[in-house]
């Protein structure tokens, strides 16, 4: 019997070792890689999610508690098909043009990949016409976006405005986070929604795309 709980409690405690073990344990033992996925890995990080929301983990144990999943994701993900993959909708993910800042922005793209979302991470520095290429080109359920700088939270409405030109506003859901973002200037600028943290945002995400 794959040991499940061993491997949830890997990733929470950020031992990519033990979860590679467990991880090819369970392969060995010929259970079902989705199974492994949602019984072991994503129950881990569904833990993480709620610790990290309520204080209890901070982001640089996060930061090992994704890479742990990640040690198993990489295992198990060959012997999918890719149509096989538990898919909670696509999210394309960056911080907005002018602002660098990356480590909340990469958080939130690693709890919704853990989450069972696929996440097309464009990086920093993303102009307006950048999202709205990656919105054509990848057709994502939701374009997220982060902004650390109260001066670059203004490209968020610059990009939804953007969206709206190219006619491409009404085929997403767009949220807005980072530490200057409040709820307000998400209804204000006409996102869909807003999330103070990247445990939210997941949640905020998966409540978007109907999971
Ligand atoms: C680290 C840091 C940097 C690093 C960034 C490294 C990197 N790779 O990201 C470096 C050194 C490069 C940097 C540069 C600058 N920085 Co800086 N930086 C910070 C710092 C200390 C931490 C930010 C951070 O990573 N927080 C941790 C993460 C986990 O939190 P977070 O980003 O808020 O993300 C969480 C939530 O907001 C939310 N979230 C984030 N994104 C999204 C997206 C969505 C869709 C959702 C739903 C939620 C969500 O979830 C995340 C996880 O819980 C802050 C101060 C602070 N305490 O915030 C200043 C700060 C943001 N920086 C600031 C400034 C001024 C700058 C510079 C202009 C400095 C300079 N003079 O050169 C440059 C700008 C560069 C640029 N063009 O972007 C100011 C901004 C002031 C303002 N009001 O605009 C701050 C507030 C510092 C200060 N007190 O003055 N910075």
């Amino acid at each position: 019997m794959a040991d499940y709980e061993g491997m949830a409690n890997g990733v929470v405690s950020g031992d990519f070792n033990r979860v590679a073990e467990l991880t090819r344990q369970a392969i060995d033992e010929g259970a079902a890689p989705v199974e492994i996925i949602n019984e072991g890995l994503i129950k881990g990080m569904n833990v993480v999610g709620a610790r990290f929301k309520a204080g209890e983990m901070y982001v640089p144990e996060v930061m090992m508690a994704a890479r742990a999943m990640k040690a198993g994701m990489d295992l198990v993900k060959p012997l999918i098909a890719e149509s096989d993959l538990p898919t909670a909708g696509k999210v394309v993910l960056g911080t907005v043009a002018g602002d660098l800042h990356d480590i909340g922005k990469n958080l939130v793209g690693m709890m919704m990949e853990s989450a069972g979302m696929n996440v097309i991470n464009l990086g920093v520095d993303i102009s307006p016409e950048k999202f709205a290429e990656a919105v054509r080109e990848h057709k994502p359920d939701i374009v997220a976006m982060s902004a650390l700088l109260t001066t670059t939270m203004l490209a968020m409405k610059d990009t939804i405005e953007v969206l709206q030109e190219e006619g491409l506003r009404d085929s997403v859901k767009v949220i807005v986070g980072g530490a200057p973002v409040t709820n307000d200037f998400a209804t204000e600028i006409g996102a869909d929604g807003w999330a103070p943290d990247a445990a939210s945002a997941k949640d905020l995400a998966l409540e978007l795309v109907g999971k």
